[in-house]
């Protein structure tokens, strides 16, 4: 039995109040899909074993580059961040691991272990930081980690990311992600050609140290913080990066990180055509790397994302394992909250996209039936999968209204009563 930190009776009232009203959305839905051709009970177990891990460092209030403003009950260390992935757990069962970064959650490494067996967690990929300076660090990031000009400052960061994997081989993790801020705000400040030289080379000694069993996934990013080139700024190089280094070596696509209106989901499918799509960072965008709550701008696409995903899985694609993981910021919401929220939206959009009929799908598409191949996926994403997401969560007891339960339990204003008020202050990339 694990602790947990939502007293279950909270739990049990909220659901109970709403299990009437859940059992004739359930039953009506069943109806409608079975005229389909769709067998819920199928779809619920599906969505039941779908789960997404959680970032440890979402669970703080993030920023932007000009503020931050923290809210109440901000979580102090780890250990804190914990206790509040464990409650987002418990409350959507959906997201039972916690992906790291380090330096922000070093820690002794069995006593992470055992924090989160505590409430039942794992852990999910390690992520490196290199860059932001770490205090005491001997050579700065400020030009560069990987690919920095100076040999030294690319070896501590070499060092750095070896230092990630051998915590996350006591934790169990599996998986190391690197993403790197190097690039330049002006032309001519880089030699386009060295600078990728120098991060090949870097990350073929941090892969040669990579244990067998492990994934090594690299994070492309258009922009931000250097604005006018990223040594690692697209799929293309994302690509080229993981067919140097070797098999473990996998391209990771968060979803902020493209040029307005590019087609991910195109992306997507030729990553896991080449056998390289190795996961995902989940949020949310309008204008550039916004990091909002996944779904809340654009749903669409996020499903059209995984229709893609299922595709592969039916047809059991080569290769196809992609590691899940919610990648956000949040400035002017409750960080548990958010996060609720944004695992409820990749299991929607992977209910959705499973309710696509295929078969018709691929006639049309035969056929050069544009209208009718688009609409055949317009009519699973018009479906109202609520119900089904709702019995996922509780016949796992977990909350059929999870942000309901969450608030009406006062875990905010209990923690906030033991964790001091952090200061507002500068903002940060988070
Ligand atoms: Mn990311």
């Amino acid at each position: 039995m694990t602790d947990q930190l939502i007293d279950q009776s909270v739990v049990d009232q909220t659901n109970e109040a709403n299990r009437k009203a859940l059992d004739a959305d359930y039953a009506h839905l069943g109806e409608h899909l079975a005229r389909r051709g769709i067998d819920i009970d199928a779809v619920l177990k599906k969505v039941s074993a779908y789960t997404v891990a959680v970032p440890s460092w979402g669970v703080g209030t993030g920023g932007t580059r000009f503020a931050k403003f923290p809210g109440t009950g901000e979580p102090r260390d780890i250990f804190d961040k914990l206790e509040d992935c464990s409650v987002i757990n418990q409350l959507t069962r959906a997201t039972p691991n916690v992906s790291l970064h380090i330096p922000w959650d070093k820690a002794d490494p069995n006593r992470l272990k055992q924090a989160a067996s505590r409430f039942g967690l794992g852990f999910d990929a390690m992520n490196s930081n290199t860059f932001s300076d770490a205090p005491g660090q001997q050579n700065s990031y400020r030009f560069g980690s990987l690919a920095n000009y100076a040999k030294e400052t690319r070896q501590q960061a070499i060092e750095h990311n070896l230092e990630c994997i051998e915590i996350g081989k006591t934790i169990g993790s599996k998986a190391l992600t690197v993403w790197i801020g190097d690039g330049s705000n002006f032309p001519g400040q880089v030699n386009f050609t060295r600078v990728f030289e120098y991060y090949l080379d870097a990350m073929k000694a941090i892969y040669a140290d990579l244990p067998s069993d492990w994934k090594l996934f690299t994070e492309h990013k258009m922009y931000e913080p250097a604005f006018y080139s990223t040594v690692v700024q697209d799929w293309g190089t994302n690509y080229l990066i993981a067919t140097e280094l070797g098999d473990k070596a996998q391209c990771l696509v968060d979803l902020g990180h493209h040029a307005p209106n590019v087609n991910i989901e195109m992306i997507v499918a030729r990553l896991i055509q080449f056998k390289k799509l190795g996961g995902f960072h989940f949020n949310d965008s309008k204008y550039g790397d916004d990091d909002l709550d996944t779904g809340s701008i654009d749903p669409y696409r996020l499903f059209l994302v995984f229709n893609e995903l299922v595709d592969a899985e039916l047809r059991q694609a080569d290769g196809f394992e992609p590691a899940h993981m919610l990648d956000q910021s949040h400035n002017v919401t409750d960080p548990i909250e958010s996060l609720i929220r944004s695992a409820n939206e990749v299991r929607r959009a992977y209910a959705l996209a499973l309710l696509v009929d295929r078969k018709a799908l691929e006639g049309y598409q035969q056929s050069d039936d544009a209208l009718m191949a688009s609409e055949t996926l317009k009519v699973a994403f018009r479906t109202d999968v609520e119900p089904i997401l709702a019995k996922a969560r509780l016949d796992a007891n977990g909350a059929i209204d999870p942000i309901a339960a969450y608030r009406k339990a006062g875990y905010r204003q209990r923690v906030a009563a033991v964790r001091p008020a952090v200061a507002a202050g500068g903002g940060g990339i988070v």
